[in-house]
């Protein structure tokens, strides 16, 4: 066991998931990796349960159903925790995030941020192969975040994150609402709220070439108005921002 772990949830990920689970086990410094899978139909608990033979880094924890991102990663936080890693990250199973990345995003906390984001948007917009739609619905939806929140992250709804400890325990002693895209808002809101260091790592992000997206509408209406009553709901409270 190491210092590092590395969560992806997965629904329906047979074409990626041994690929990117030995791309991950590949690089240096060493990582463990724990797969959050949600019964997928297609059969990609049975392929991770074959790796685990090969690697002792592998977890895997297995749901009933398809139930959603933001609870995925919130289990995993709990049992990476519980297992006494220092530095857990959030990262898609679809090579959406070049795992190389991991690497950069670890020596930024290294380096003193207390979460480090895979940022798409700090230069301008490192976004490959999405339809023209979806990358103006995700850079305007951060153009938002920033509006209505007052944060200054260029990416809110970054899914590429390394968190330190600190900022998992404290999330832990706080309720998360949301479930989809605006999971990935509130947790860097929760974060900044509480005053830990932010710092966005520029990424290109580039879509999928194997398996299809399990993103729907009703993850954006979630995150419209959400993000307002995020907001608030923060104005209750006293804040400790540094
Ligand atoms: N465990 C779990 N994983 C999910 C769920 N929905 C999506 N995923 C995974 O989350 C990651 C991002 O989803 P994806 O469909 O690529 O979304 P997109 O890149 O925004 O289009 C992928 O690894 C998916 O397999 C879910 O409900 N449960
Ligand atoms: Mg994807």
């Amino acid at each position: 066991m190491n210092d590092r772990l590395v969560i992806i949830p997965t629904y329906n990920e047979k074409e990626n998931i041994e690929n990117i689970i030995r791309y991950v086990f590949s690089l240096q410094p060493a990582f463990d990796i724990l797969i959050i899978e949600d019964n997928s139909p297609d059969g990609t608990a049975a392929i991770v349960e074959n790796l685990q033979k090969e690697f002792s880094g592998l977890h895997m924890i297995r749901r009933e159903g398809k139930l959603g991102l933001g609870t995925a990663y919130l289990t995993g936080f709990d049992w990476g925790l519980s297992q006494g890693y220092n530095y857990i990250f959030e990262m898609d199973a679809d090579f959406s995030h070049n795992p190389d990345d991991l690497v950069r995003l670890y020596n930024a906390c290294l380096e003193g941020a207390d979460m480090a984001i895979g940022s798409r948007y700090v230069t301008g917009v490192n976004v490959v192969n999405w339809p023209m739609g979806r990358v103006l619905m995700s850079y305007f939806a951060s153009k938002y975040v920033r509006i209505v929140t007052g944060m200054k992250i260029h990416d809110a709804t970054a899914g590429f994150v390394c968190y330190t400890r600190k900022v998992l325990e404290d999330i832990q002693s706080k309720r998360i609402h949301f479930k989809g895209y605006a999971f990935q808002i509130e947790m860097k809101f929760t974060a900044w709220t509480a005053g830990f260091k932010l710092q966005e790592v520029p990424i290109i992000f580039t879509d999928r070439t194997l398996g299809t997206s399990k993103m729907s509408g009703g993850i954006f209406t979630e995150a419209f108005l959400g993000v307002f009553m995020m907001k608030l709901r923060s104005l209750f409270k006293t804040k400790k921002r540094r």
